[in-house]
């Protein structure tokens, strides 16, 4: 599931109070002034609140289809085309099917890290596909719920699917998992910590959380750029468990107070490693504190993807103008994950919806499970065998200048160069998979 929260601020009862014409506009009859620090109307009687929805009940799930794949009553199917359609399932599927094989791949110690987006495909390709293939992305990127706080893009780790909708190529994907000389990192990146500037898709760093201050700058950036301004929007890409951390209030207060066309899709699935949501937050969720910080937000059924894509579409609009370094059998049971895989995938339920409209069929399905994995079999050996970056590498890239203590590192591992590469079998073969075996670092 995904939920997402949109934000705006200056509401019009601030107006009302901030321009001095009148004193309240609460419809309250108990009405007895405005105060001036917030603006709001003063009251007579002492009401305690927390909820945002004013009647203490949770915030809705905004949904297009049901889990068959059915619309819901009232709600607005996108008007999209069959072959749009099969292009969001395409991509959709292509991500189990990579997951699949970079996971297993892993375990095989054939490449050192991955972390999967099972679960999250719809919330993934529902969002790339509602944004435009320019529009900065940030991010860090499972099973979700999301949140649209609109305001600009950015990842976590779970976000692959952003760069696959915008045509990054499933090489790419491969140099960075097996951080070959072919990778843009030149293989300094732990896995999955994906970075293209062509597809307007920023560097994805470890620490959860600190995208969500950059985002705002990049929105703001993006405001003060005459040729982007009402072009594009910042969007960032986060984990409910990310929002834990004090780079989210940060980058919250950020993107509200400097307005700026930026977009926040928080994605709840439930889980940050371990922790479960009930010992991560008390209260109405992520989406929660959006209104807090005076955002437009929604909530939207994560595992629905016609919900997010309509979502993202609209917050776009307004503002225009976990890994496998853990076992989640351990800390959740494996009859939960087997029976969410089954009852509400967001690939079936997006799968029964064609089928019901006649865009997709039984040969259809088997035809493109065969071709997902034959093209990501053959990208994945392809990549094993291309050599790593060269030594050098290692060294350039994040400083103008070279400073002191890189070239005391360098000088250092220059001279154990000297000393083992000729003579220590380990050290070799590790050389001779590098592109130019070492060589001009050690000459
Ligand atoms: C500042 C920081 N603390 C801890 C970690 C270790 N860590 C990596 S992923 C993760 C869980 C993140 O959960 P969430 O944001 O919900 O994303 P999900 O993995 O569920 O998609 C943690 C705690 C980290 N990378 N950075
Ligand atoms: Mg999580």
């Amino acid at each position: 599931m995904l939920h997402s929260l949109l934000f705006r601020h200056s509401s019009l009862l601030t107006r009302a109070c901030s321009n001095g014409r009148t004193l309240s506009t609460s419809p309250a009859s108990t009405s007895v002034g405005c105060v001036p620090t917030t603006h709001s109307s003063a009251v007579s009687k002492l009401a305690f609140f927390n909820s945002v929805t004013g009647d203490g009940s949770k915030i809705p799930n905004y949904r297009v289809l049901d889990t068959l794949g059915v619309p819901v009553e009232g709600a607005e199917v996108p008007k999209i085309s069959k072959q749009f359609a099969r292009q969001l399932y395409e991509n959709m599927q292509l991500l189990p099917t990579l997951d699949d094989i970079l996971c297993s791949g892993q375990r095989q110690g054939r490449i050192p890290f991955y972390a999967t987006s099972y679960g999250e495909e719809a919330t993934v390709i529902g969002s790339a596909a509602a944004l435009a293939d320019d529009d900065e992305v940030l991010c860090r990127t499972k099973f979700c719920v999301i949140y649209v706080f609109a305001n600009s893009a950015t990842a976590q780790y779970r976000e692959t699917g952003v760069l696959l909708w915008r045509g990054f190529t499933l090489d790419g994907i491969m140099a960075q998992a097996f951080g070959n000389h072919e990778d843009s990192s030149k293989g300094r990146q732990i896995g999955v910590h994906y970075s293209s500037k062509q597809h307007h898709f920023h560097t994805i760093s470890s620490p959860l959380a600190t995208q969500i201050p950059q985002v705002a700058g990049v929105g703001f950036a993006l405001k003060r750029d005459p040729a982007r301004r009402s072009k594009n929007v910042a969007c960032v890409f986060f984990g409910e468990g990310a929002a834990s951390e004090g780079d989210f209030h940060a980058g919250m207060l950020l993107a509200s107070t400097l307005p700026s066309p930026t977009l926040l899709l928080a994605r709840n699935n439930g889980f940050a490693i371990s922790t479960p949501n009930s010992q991560q937050f008390h209260g109405d969720g992520i989406s929660a504190r959006g209104p807090g910080y005076g955002m437009d937000t929604v909530r939207v059924d994560g595992n629905d993807v016609l919900a997010v894509m309509n979502a993202v579409k609209e917050a776009r609009k307004r503002v225009s103008h976990h890994s496998t370094s853990d076992d989640s059998y351990v800390y959740r049971e494996r009859q939960e994950v087997e029976d969410r895989k089954k009852n509400d995938n967001p690939i079936t339920r997006f799968r029964l919806f064609m089928e019901s409209r006649g865009w997709w069929n039984e040969t259809d399905e088997e035809e493109l499970a065969s071709r997902l994995r034959r093209d990501v079999i053959k990208a994945f050996k392809r990549a094993e065998t291309i050599k790593k970056p060269r030594l050098e590498d290692m060294f350039t890239d994040v400083y103008a200048e070279e400073p002191w203590n890189i070239k005391e590192q360098q000088e250092e591992l220059v001279a154990l160069l000297k000393k083992y590469e000729k003579v220590w079998e380990p050290w070799q073969n590790e050389l001779g998979d590098l592109k130019d075996g070492g060589k001009k670092l050690s000459d």
